[in-house]
């Protein structure tokens, strides 16, 4: 156990997770926007937000920015404002729902300008990239159907894959695209990529460089999620996960804050396959809206969350359950796992933070630190996160 607890602590030094920039604007349903006070009004602002998760967690350097919510004129000085801040840039989300032009499709539509116009989008954002350093194109195809016939499911995807195949083109070798997939919304009858298996055909056609993004809140209730990651992980194509809770569809909510249990599921999948590795090609982020909590606190419960559920998995002892599996065992290799689930990792946490030089609750801490107050004080006419911007 002591072994255990000692590599557990050793794996979990090097674990990094990556913050979303709109997870700092103010954020709300179709129904409401809610403005909280301090939030960012630029997106220097929200990158030295996302800055304050990592001061206080050691473990969220780099944030994921969005085009254009985070356009800037400068992007080379968004990058070295955050490397003054101590973090760095992570992926680049492009953005095909908020525009009119998109309302049949942007890669998928049947209008050649349309298609050639969300390409270019890519292209811009791939600068962005150079820009900035980011390696990680993230694409969440927004593009559907909502009436049976409304257009021709196979002609889409063909279209699809030919204009993914020139973003595809366009990236530099240490580039990665990464590709998204979503079951339902913005549309109701069809996602043109709904689900993994979609995503990953799209991925295997372009090449290495692409890889599939699973955002834990885009599945249908009740599918099994850890198998999916099990079996991208098995063919390296999981990119990247998109960390969120869900209780009924897109919900956005903090990550482990509805189904923790799920989420431990997860990371033993993940810690199974030795991907927690710096260098297994996972990106671990976030992509979180906190509605009508604060912003900089839902972001350190979150990255909490995720290291809790880490830390458990790393404690499954992986020899007492491969021999329960194999000698068919049934009770003893789930009792295996349950036993490092139900084990209260905070203490462990609080060691390894304070062995880092870290507080060892982060979120007392940042609540005790005044920084709340001071940018409640210090920013007026926060922005939104930018949906329905
Ligand atoms: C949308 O539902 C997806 O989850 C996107 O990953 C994400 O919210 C978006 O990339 C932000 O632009
Ligand atoms: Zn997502
Ligand atoms: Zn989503």
């Amino acid at each position: 156990m002591t072994d255990l607890r000692e590599q557990a602590l050793a794996a979990l030094a090097t674990q990094t997770i990556e913050l979303p920039s709109w997870a700092f604007g103010n954020a709300g349903t179709r129904f409401k926007v809610f403005s909280s006070p301090g939030v960012p009004r630029t997106p220097f602002e929200k990158i030295s937000d996302a800055a304050q998760v990592h001061r206080f967690t050691g473990i969220a350097p780099r944030v994921s920015l969005h085009v254009p919510w985070d356009l800037v004129d400068d992007f080379g000085k968004l990058a070295q404002h955050a490397a003054d801040e101590g973090v760095s840039i992570g992926a680049i989300n492009s953005n095909l729902f908020q525009d009119d032009d998109y309302k049949l499709g942007s890669l998928t539509n049947a209008d050649p300008a349309v298609r050639a116009k969300a390409v270019a989008h890519h292209v811009q954002c791939i600068d962005v990239m150079r820009a900035t350093g980011s390696t990680d194109l993230k694409i969440w195809l927004p593009d559907g159907t909502n009436y049976p016939g409304q257009d021709d499911i196979t002609d889409r995807q063909e279209r699809l894959a030919e204009s993914l195949q020139q973003v595809y083109a366009e990236l530099d070798p240490g580039h990665r695209l990464i590709l998204e997939y979503k079951f339902y919304e913005p549309y109701f009858y069809t996602m043109d990529i709904p689900d993994w298996g979609t995503s990953l055909l799209h991925c295997l056609a372009l090449g290495e460089q692409a890889k599939v993004v699973l955002d834990t809140g885009h599945h249908a209730p009740n599918t099994n999620i850890e198998f999916i990651v099990a079996q991208l992980l098995r063919v390296g194509r999981l990119g990247a996960f998109d960390f969120n809770s869900r209780f009924y569809g897109d919900d956005d909510l903090i990550v482990g804050a509805a189904d923790p249990f799920q989420l431990f599921r997860i990371m033993n999948e993940i810690v199974r396959a030795d991907a927690l590795r710096p260098d297994s090609g996972v990106n671990f982020m976030l992509d979180q809206c906190h509605n009508i909590e604060p912003k900089i606190p839902g972001q350190i419960r979150s990255v909490m969350n995720v290291q809790e559920a880490t830390a458990k998995a790393l404690l499954v002892d992986r020899e007492a359950l491969r021999t329960a599996q194999r000698s068919g065992d049934v009770l003893g290799a789930n009792a295996a796992l349950m036993d490092a689930y139900n084990t209260d990792v905070r203490p462990l946490l609080a060691q390894l933070r304070e062995s880092q030089g870290l507080p060892a609750d982060p979120y007392a801490a940042y609540a005790a630190s005044g920084h709340a107050e001071r940018i409640a004080a210090d920013r007026v006419g926060g922005q939104q996160a930018g949906w329905g911007a």
